[in-house]
Parts: C-alpha cells; structure tokens; sequence
C-alpha cells in the first residue's frame, strides 16, 4: 500500500499555509491564533492519520491551547498508550506544517513514510479519534483536522466531539487496551476508585454524611462542563462548582490553574469572607493541570491570604498515602518486596518538597526537563512512579507488570489481612488516576480520597513542609534559541559565561537556587529562582534575569 498522492493534494489545497509564518511543535504541540491555524491542524491530521497507520493502534487527536487566551488555539496528538506523541516524530510535524509548495508536501510525507517503514509495519487501516475543547475555533478546526486525516486512504476519522484532553487520552488508551472506552466508562471508573477507597476508610466516622464542599475553579472552560457527569455518579463528595463559563466569564482570563499557580492570585468569584480555610482547587482550560489553595486571614488580620497547594504539595501528599500502603505490601508479601516506587521532579519543584520526598520519605527523586512527555516517560520505568510539574501537572502510573500481579493474587496468598486491603487500595487509586496523562478529575478526587483516608484537612496537608520563596520571571531576548541547558535545565552551556554568572548571584543569598530556561511556548526565557526569605528570591530572580537579557543580547557580562 502507498500515499495516494492526488487525494492528499486536492484535500491540502484546501488549507493553504498562511505567509510568513513559521509554526514550532512546542512543548506539547502547535499553539498559535486560532485563526492562523487551519493548514497545521489540517496536517496534524495528516501526521496522526500516519501515526496510526505506523502503530497499527487507534491514536487520539485534540484541538485545545490549554491555559492560553480564549483567542488562541491548538493541537495534541495522543499515542497509543494515551501519552504524548512520540518525539521521534516531531521533526516531521514540524516539517510538514511549514512545508508552503502542495507537491513537497507529498514529497515529505512520502520521504518520512519510507525512511521510518510506515507502512511495512502498518495495518490495513487506521483510526484517529478527535475532540476539542470549548473554543470559539474549535468546531471549525476539528473539521480541518478531520479532513487531514481523511486525506490518508485507509484511515477514518471518529469525532467525539467536546472532551477534556484528559479523557481524550484515556478514550484512546482504553480503545487501544480493548476495554469500554466511553465518556460513560470513564466517569464510571473513577468513581468506582473513590468508592472502593472511601469504603475501605479505617473507622469512618459519619458514613452518611456527605464529605466536606469543595469549591472548584473550572477556568471557564471545558472541565467545568465536563464535571457534571463525574458529579452525578460520584458518592460523597460535595462540589461547588464556579466560574463555568456562563454568566459571562471568559476562558481563561482572571481564572484557572496557570492564573493562581503563577500570580499567586484568587480566581475571579473566590477569596469571600466565607470561604475562609474551605478547599478550593483550580483547573486549567482543558483540565488536564490541578492546583489547590485555601484563603486564611492575613498576619495583620485586615486582609485575605491565599495559600497555594501546587504541583509538588501534590506529589508528596500521593507519595505519602501510596508509599504507606506499599510498604505495608513489602514487608508481608515477600515476593513484593522489590517493587520499585519513584517519583519524577522538574527544576521548578520547590526545594523543600525534594528535601521532604528524599529526606522524610526516602523517596528516589529524579529530575527531568519540562514537558509532560519527559516526566511521563521517567515516572513509567517504576513500578509505581508518580510525577508532577510544580504547575500541577502529573499523574501515577503503575508498570503493566506489578498491575497484573496484584490483579492475579488471590486474596488467600497475602499473609494478612492489611496487606490484602494495601493490594486492593493500590488497585483502587489505579483505577482513579488516570495513567494516559495528568488529570484534573483524576487528582481531584485522588486527592480527596488520600484526604479523607488520612483524615487530613487541606491544612493538615498544607503543613507538610513549608515552601522556600521562590520566584518566577519572563525575559524577552532576541532569539530565545541561543539559550541551550544541561542537567535536566539546571545549567546553562550556552551563551558562554551565564551560568557562572547566575553561580556568582546564586552565593550572595542564603539557601539560593536559580536557572534559567527557554520557553516552549511563549516567546521568551523563564527564570527560576528561591532563597530563605522573598527578598532574597526577588533579588536573585532580578540578578539573574539582568544577566540573561545582556548575555543574551550579546551586551556581555557586567563589570
Ligand atoms: C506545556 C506542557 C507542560 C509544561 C509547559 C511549560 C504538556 C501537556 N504541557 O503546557 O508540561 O510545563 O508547557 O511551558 O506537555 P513553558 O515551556 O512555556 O515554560
Ligand atoms: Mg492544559
């Protein structure tokens, strides 16, 4: 089987690649004004349409940008297991979404396809399923990347129409596992998870009461519309849901998960006298980022503070509840007793949390550059490996292995009675999470469980450890490509001279730490810095974004 090179040039005319632009596969795919976006969602299309001939296995395309405002858009490939599209093929997208003559087009498609025996290992046909967010453009850029994948003979398109990223990815990570892949069986297992961990709660007090409200900032977006069919078949636990899109809120303006976690802001419609120390936690535009806070009276008592459980407070929370139940399974069933546990970190994690995770619960920490698609990779060489980007991004996965070993045993074969129940309870939070990609409905309610097992209140959970100040800053530079790190983004190799620059402001703080990295979806160089006190990590932050902007500029290092 070849390309049908005519059905693929007359399906491209259609979009053509608007001039002058040049369109980079970001961090997690191409992001740009929806209204320049036609032609690349149209060949991401075609890219997905081939992926799935490659792979022989279902492969998932989605149409969102995320955090982004409500005028941009974008695109994401989910592989078969539900993760990232491969790296491997990045290259290609990229190539193939800025190639401007139709006749190359082919002629790249064609080139990849041979190089990398696309249709040696293909099956007869594929199938790439499709969904978007609530974007304006959405509707009219899922019938352009359905048309691109269409445009491959052997492969149909299957529209699902508005989903969170997250399901999407479960959808095809459940289709290509061969069990029910539903919007329906999605809600159902999580809230079986729940349920089976809920009711294995040691002493439960007040079985029929209804946990405690928490309030949830839907960013507007597609999350909150989606969090009614969780709600609906989910026992105890009271949800208040705002900032749903209607009444005039804007996606993702003054809301949302990026909003509270960078601003260290409330939402629009929180930070009420009355919701004083209640748990709130945030979504991001397409739900697949979490973060969590409260509000408590500030220290002079005249005002509202806001206190922010992010990304890494979630991964030590889950690392504290797994790891109890683990350890219970080590040491009574012997034959489990080298099952490995880790959990995968970025440079922005907050120093306290890695010296917590190594320090009190002598937890293998690993670092990786930013972007779902490393921590992901990482956190899936453990049995049980948990990753989580400071941003709140992350889930559990659990190796296929150790899944079907607990699975199998029967309950005769565990010694005693706690290490049955720690085997049902990991299996319970298997079910929960979701181990296609990080999910804001997943951790929700994992987080609620591990709360309500462990009868914490989210300020128990909050004083676990207490953050370092920390701060973050953007830099505009020329060409943010001349910028080039090691060492998982600690250190800088290029431009020559930054890092010991950023070494000399880092030893004038106290307990300082600091790097520098280029964005992948913004125009601009992200720096990191923390100290002991906020003063100190402003001044590092400010020290070394002046080093970025002058080195970066060619200006050179100052006297
Ligand atoms: C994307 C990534 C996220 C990363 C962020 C970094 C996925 C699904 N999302 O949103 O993991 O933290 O980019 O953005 O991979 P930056 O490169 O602009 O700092
Ligand atoms: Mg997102």
């Amino acid at each position: 089987m070849g390309l049908d090179a005519s059905r693929l040039i007359k399906a491209a005319s259609g979009f053509p690649l608007p001039p002058g632009i040049h369109f980079s596969y970001g961090t997690a795919g191409f992001r740009a004004d929806g209204s320049i976006l036609d032609c690349v969602v149209f060949r991401a299309g075609i890219v997905a349409a081939l992926r799935s001939l490659n792979t022989g296995s279902t492969i998932g395309l989605m149409i969102t940008a995320s955090h982004n405002p409500i005028q941009d858009n974008g695109v994401k490939i989910a592989d078969p297991n539900g993760d990232m599209l491969s790296q491997e093929w990045e290259p290609f997208a990229e190539s193939l979404a800025n190639e401007s003559n139709l006749e190359n087009v082919v002629q790249v498609v064609e080139d990849f396809m041979q190089k990398n025996g696309v249709f040696k290992v293909s099956a007869s046909s594929g199938k790439v399923l499709l969904a978007r967010d609530t974007r304006p453009s959405g509707g009219r850029l899922l019938d352009a990347a359905k048309q691109g994948v269409e445009a491959i003979a052997g492969v149909s398109a299957e529209v699902i129409g508005v989903l969170t990223t997250p399901q999407l990815h479960w959808m095809v990570r459940a289709t290509n596992r061969g069990v029910g892949a539903s919007e329906h069986d999605y809600y159902s297992q999580i809230s079986s998870g729940f349920k089976c961990i809920v009711d294995m709660i040691p002493m439960r007090k007040n079985l029929a009461s209804p946990s405690e409200l928490v309030i949830v900032d839907g960013a507007n977006g597609v999350g909150a519309m989606k969090l009614s069919g969780l709600q609906a078949i989910i026992p105890n636990v009271q949800l208040n849901v705002r900032n749903c899109g209607s009444e005039g809120g804007i996606l993702n303006e003054l809301v949302g998960a990026d909003y509270v976690q960078k601003e260290r802001k409330f939402p629009q419609n929180f930070g009420h006298a009355s919701d004083l120390t209640k748990m709130c936690a945030s979504f991001d535009g397409d739900a697949d980022r979490i973060v969590f806070f409260y509000s408590q009276k500030s220290e002079d008592a005249e005002g509202i503070t806001l206190r922010l459980l992010d990304g890494d407070k979630i991964l030590t929370l889950l690392a504290i509840f797994i790891q109890k139940h683990l350890q219970e399974l080590r040491s009574e069933v012997h034959w489990l007793s080298s099952v490995n546990f880790g959990v995968v970190q970025t440079a922005y994690a907050n120093g306290a949390s890695t010296k917590f995770l190594k320090e009190n619960l002598g937890v293998e920490v690993v670092l990786t550059p930013t972007g779902v698609k490393h921590l992901h990779h990482k956190a899936a060489q453990y049995d049980i490996g948990i990753y989580f980007e400071a941003n709140g991004h992350g889930t559990v996965l659990f190796k296929e292995e150790f899944f079907a070993v607990l699975t199998k045993t029967a309950p005769s074969e565990f010694r005693t009675e706690a290490a049955y129940k720690a085997a049902r309870l990991l299996l319970a939070i298997s079910d929960v999470v979701n181990q296609a990609i990080g999910d804001a409905f997943s951790v929700l309610f994992l987080v609620e469980s591990a709360l309500q097992y462990m009868n914490w209140t989210i300020q128990d959970w909050d004083a676990i450890y207490k953050d370092l100040p920390s701060r973050q800053l953007k830099v505009k530079v020329q060409d943010r490509a001349v910028l080039r790190t090691t060492n998982s983004e600690t250190k800088v190799t290029h431009p020559q001279g930054l890092q010991s620059a950023i070494d000399m402001e880092v030893a004038k703080v106290t307990c300082g730490r600091a790097f520098v990295r280029p964005s992948g979806t913004e125009d601009v160089v992200r720096v990191y810095a923390e100290a002991a006190t906020q003063d100190e990590a402003d001044c590092l932050a400010r020290g070394v974004a002046i080093h970025v902007h002058n080195l970066a500029q060619g200006v050179g290092l100052p006297p």
